[in-house]
């Protein structure tokens, strides 16, 4: 996030000015086999990322519980079926998603359901993402701020 951005009101700040961009976002392709998504999920430390296609369109997110909802067993983990299902065919493609142009107030609104929203273009095109993090932050800089004016 920039730090110019902390003199500014809530009702003049944008998605862009909060998103993390979209080279500093860990995700996955939708050909990947879940074993190569939940390596990219325990190494990265998130419960959840964007699923890509091969041309850097969103097209859905994945997380560590529908993985292991995928190889729950009657009796035991069966871990030698993630490298048999690919990321496509598990992952949760009813997303919402902003646009860099939405009001903070757009934002807002989204992460109150979601812990992240992607942020993509008019093509569909991957930008980055709002993260509830990031709202809170500004969020309590400007409250923090009206508080000693
Ligand atoms: O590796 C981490 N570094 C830092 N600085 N904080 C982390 C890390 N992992 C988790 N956290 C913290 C953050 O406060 O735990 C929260 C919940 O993580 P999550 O959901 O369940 O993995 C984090 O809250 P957040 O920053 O508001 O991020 C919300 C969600 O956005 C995360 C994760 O699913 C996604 N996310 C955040 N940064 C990401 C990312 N996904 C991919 N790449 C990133 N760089």
């Amino acid at each position: 996030m920039n730090t110019m951005q902390e003199g500014k009101p809530l009702t003049d700040m944008y998605v862009a000015d909060l998103m993390i961009a979209a080279e500093k976002v860990a995700h996955v392709q939708l050909n990947n086999s879940l074993e190569h998504a939940l390596l990219v999920l325990v190494k990265s430390g998130y419960s959840a990322v964007p699923v890509l296609d091969m041309s850097y369109k969103l097209v859905g997110t994945i997380g560590k519980t529908v993985i292991l909802n995928q190889i729950l067993g009657l009796e035991r983990i069966e871990v030698e079926k993630l490298s048999d299902i690919a990321v496509h065919e598990v992952m949760n493609t009813d997303i919402p998603h902003l646009k860099k142009e939405d009001p903070f107030t757009d934002g807002l609104k989204a992460v109150i359901n979601a812990p992240f929203v992607c942020v993509s273009d008019s093509e569909g095109y991957f930008d980055g993402i709002l993260t509830r993090r990031a709202l809170l932050k500004q969020l309590q800089r400007n409250l923090y701020k009206t508080n000693n004016n």
